[in-house]
C-alpha cells in the first residue's frame, strides 16, 4: 500500500496525502522520503499552483517512527541526515495547506507547521509530546512554534508535551481556520482553488518575500519586498490583472 498518495483534484491542485493508518502516519523514513521528493517535483513544475497535505481524516500524524527510532544511536541519527528531507518541504516556492484533522503531534506538528495555512478540525490537536519519550523536537518545533505562538505559549506546550485543542490552537496564532471535522478537507480546498485562480508567480512572491522576511531585519525585510514587487511588473500578469479590473472583467492568470 502507498504511504504517501498523491492526488490532484484539480488541474493547478496537488493533494498529498499520508496513508500509514496502521502507525497513525508516523513519519518513517519511507514517508518523509516520499514526501521530499513530492515537494521537489510539485514545487519546480509548470502545473501546480498550490499543495494541500493532510493525513485524511482520522489523523494527521503521531510523529517520527517511535518504531524505527527507539534502538537509534546518535551517529545513526547523525548520519540519516534527516534534514534533507524536511529541506524541500520548507523550501517549497508553492502555496502548501495542511488540512488537520485528528492529532498532529510531534514531528506531525512540526510538518504541519511547514505549511503556509492550517486548516484544522474543531477535533484536532496540535503538541510536541517528544519530552514525553525521552527527546525533544527535532524538525524545527522549539524554533517555528516560538516564533508562531511566542515565547510563553511554545514552552508550555514544549515542556509539558500536553495537546493543545484546535480552538485554542486558533487562538494563539498556531493555525488558521478551525472549521467543523467533516469539513477540514473541503475547506482546505476552496482556499486552494481561490489561490489558484490568482497569478502564481504573484503568490510565489509573496511566499518567498514573507518567510525570508520573518528572519530578517525589517529593513532587510522591505527591500526584498520593494524588489519582488517592482519584479512584477514584468509579468503578463500584473498587465492582465490590472487591464482586467480597468476593463470591468474577469482576469485570465496565465503564471507569465
Ligand atoms: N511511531 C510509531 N508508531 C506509532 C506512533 C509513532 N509516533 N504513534 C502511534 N503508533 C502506532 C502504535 O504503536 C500502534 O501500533 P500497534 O497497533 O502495532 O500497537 C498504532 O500506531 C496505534 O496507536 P495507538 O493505539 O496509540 O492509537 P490511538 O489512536 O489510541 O492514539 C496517538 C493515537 C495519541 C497519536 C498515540 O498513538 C500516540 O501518542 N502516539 C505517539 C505520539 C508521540 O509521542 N509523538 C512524538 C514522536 S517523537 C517525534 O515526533 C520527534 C520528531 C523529531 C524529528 C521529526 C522526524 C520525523
Amino acid at each position: 500500500m502507498t504511504e504517501v498518495i498523491l492526488e490532484r483534484p484539480h488541474e493547478h491542485i496537488a493533494v498529498i496525502r499520508l496513508n500509514r493508518p496502521e502507525a497513525r502516519n508516523a513519519l518513517s523514513l519511507g514517508v518523509r522520503t516520499a514526501l521530499a521528493e513530492h515537494f521537489t517535483q510539485l514545487g519546480t513544475d509548470d502545473i501546480t499552483r498550490c499543495i494541500i497535505l493532510t493525513g485524511g481524516d482520522k489523523i494527521f500524524a503521531a510523529g517520527a517512527d517511535l518504531r524505527d527510532m527507539v534502538e537509534r544511536t546518535p551517529v545513526e541519527m547523525f548520519v540519516r541526515r534527516s534534514e534533507r528531507l524536511w529541506q524541500p518541504i520548507a523550501d517549497c516556492p508553492k502555496p502548501v495547506i495542511a488540512a488537520v484533522n485528528g492529532y498532529a503531534l510531534g514531528g506531525g506538528c512540526e510538518l504541519a507547521m511547514h505549511a503556509d495555512i492550517i486548516v484544522a478540525g474543531e477535533g484536532a490537536q496540535f503538541g510536541q509530546p517528544e519530552v514525553r519519550v525521552g527527546i525533544m523536537p527535532g524538525a524545527g518545533g522549539t524554533q517555528r512554534l516560538v516564533r508562531a505562538v511566542g515565547k510563553f505559549r511554545a514552552m508550555k506546550i514544549l515542556l509539558t508535551g500536553e495537546p493543545i485543542p484546535a480552538r485554542d490552537a486558533l487562538a494563539m496564532g498556531l493555525v488558521s481556520e478551525v472549521v467543523a471535522d467533516a469539513e477540514v478537507f473541503d475547506r482546505a480546498l476552496a482556499i486552494a482553488k481561490t489561490i489558484a485562480s490568482l497569478p502564481p508567480l504573484a503568490i510565489m512572491q509573496i511566499k518567498e518575500a514573507a518567510i525570508a522576511g520573518e528572519d530578517a531585519s525589517l529593513e532587510a525585510g522591505l527591500a526584498l519586498e520593494r524588489k519582488a514587487f517592482q519584479l512584477l511588473f514584468a509579468t503578463n500578469d500584473q498587465k492582465e490583472g490590472m487591464r482586467a479590473f480597468l476593463e470591468k472583467r474577469r482576469p485570465e492568470f496565465e503564471g507569465r
